[in-house]
């Protein structure tokens, strides 16, 4: 049997100085989870991102303090996409109908008046199968060690296409995250295009998504039709404001030298 990554522990309280939520207990007669922020704090926050620099391997990833969340999963399934959807910009990162269009980690800071404090990485999918053996074997040796050692990495979110399920090497990213996910690694599978699929097969994907990531967090998105953002934008913040997350830092000068070629 396949181990699944257990689900990440439930969030902690926010540290006193986390700004933000404003943590109504109830609305609606719903008690609220304290640390979930206002819809709109966390959308102005993502609307902050902008480039900060791109990795084709990982000796080239700048070391940061600030926490780091990767969206993963197969070419083509919407990472880019979801993205630009998230920060509301249409070219920060380059989505594309060709699969395999990302072909190194990129990296966006996100905090406002220039102070970064979290960064996104949009990850190339694997999975495409006009891509060479040797290309392919060498990127998921990347995208593992990536996933194993980046250390201020926060969290995963793992995008996957509901109309093609999760494939084995869904499987087997979740079972190289799974001893991270353990020690407290927040992660997500976020099903993508869901503006394809009717209400029932939706809903049918999700129960199969909870299932298969061990019961931990899953949800329905669409870039067309704007489904799951509020969710989304939510979890993100509150991934890296809580307490324990790391502290914002001054943005890193970056050098703006072309990226050596992939070897
Ligand atoms: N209908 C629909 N199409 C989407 C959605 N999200 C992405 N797409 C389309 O899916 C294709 C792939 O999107 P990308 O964002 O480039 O996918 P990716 O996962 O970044 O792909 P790689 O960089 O190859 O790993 C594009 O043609 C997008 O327009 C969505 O929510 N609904
Ligand atoms: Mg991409």
């Amino acid at each position: 049997m396949t181990h699944r990554p257990t689900p990440a522990p439930s969030p902690v309280s926010p540290s006193d100085d986390a700004p933000g939520p404003k943590a109504p207990p109830h609305r609606a007669g719903k008690t609220i989870n304290t640390l979930t922020p206002d819809p709109k704090i966390a959308h102005g926050w993502l609307h902050t991102a902008r480039f900060l620099t791109t990795a084709p391997q990982l000796e080239h990833l700048p070391p940061l303090d600030v926490p780091e969340v990767a969206f993963v999963g197969r070419s083509n399934a919407g990472k880019s996409t979801c993205i630009n959807t998230l920060t509301q910009q249409k070219r920060l990162a380059f989505a594309s109908k060709t699969p395999g269009r990302t072909q190194s980690i990129n990296l966006f800071s996100l905090g406002k008046q220039g102070v970064t404090d979290a960064v996104l990485a949009d990850l190339p999918g694997y999975g495409y199968a006009a891509v060479p053996r040797e290309a392919k074997l060498r990127w998921q040796r990347v995208m593992g060690n990536y996933l194993l050692t980046r250390e201020n990495l926060r969290g995963v979110v793992l995008l996957i296409d509901p109309r093609l399920g999760l494939t084995e090497l869904d499987e087997i990213l979740l079972e190289v995250i799974r001893p991270r996910v353990e020690e407290g690694l927040k992660f997500l599978v976020l099903l993508t295009k869901s503006d394809k699929l009717n209400h029932a097969e939706a809903q049918k994907a999700l129960s199969i998504a909870r299932l298969q990531s061990g019961g931990g967090e899953a949800r329905l998105f669409s870039a067309l039709k704007k489904k799951g953002l509020d969710e989304v934008a939510q979890l993100l913040w509150t991934w890296t404001h809580e307490a324990g997350a790391i502290k914002p830092q001054p943005a890193p000068a970056i050098e703006d030298d072309e990226p050596p070629a992939l070897d």
